[in-house]
């Protein structure tokens, strides 16, 4: 785990000097439980953090992991959910504070998800809902990245 969570780190570092500029990087684990809107783990994208990654899993027995989302500034959502077990599928749906579906990613086993240039307004929540689809063995958790384009 140490390893994976290393190596995550330099992912982030590459990835956050290519997309945003002064980037500061927050990696955390999901907190369960986060089955519901109601029980959302709570992200703030703001100047301190403006990257956010957060690992967790969903399978079988916990099928649904929901996050909220709210940032400082309004712009385009930089919303990426990437699968490392090549038999398990996962789905990413994004929706505002009344519960209204903005958007979604639905793609195969073993891809990844994405969810980019939705309009994400500044001081409103948002919730994002990591969805267990198929796969039986999953081996490593899954990265969900959470970042609005300033
Ligand atoms: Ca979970
Ligand atoms: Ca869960």
């Amino acid at each position: 785990m140490k390893k994976f969570i290393i190596g995550l780190c330099v992912i982030c570092m590459i990835f956050s000097q290519g997309v945003i500029a002064f980037a500061e990087v927050l990696v955390e684990s999901e907190n369960e439980p986060n089955d519901c809107m109601a029980d959302a783990d709570p992200f703030l994208v703001d100047n301190n953090y403006d990257d956010i990654w957060i690992y967790g899993i969903v399978s079988q027995s916990d099928k649904e992991d929901w996050y909220s989302l709210e940032c400082d500034w309004s712009g385009q959502s930089l919303i990426n959910l990437y699968t490392h077990d090549r038999d398990m599928d996962y789905d990413l749906y994004l929706y505002d504070n009344r519960g209204r579906c903005l958007a979604s990613s639905n793609n195969g086993i073993g891809e990844s998800e994405e969810i980019d240039y939705v309009y994400i307004q500044s001081g409103k929540i948002y919730y994002i809902k990591v969805e267990y689809v198929s796969g039986t063995e999953y081996k490593q958790p899954y990265d969900l990245r959470l970042s609005v384009r300033k």
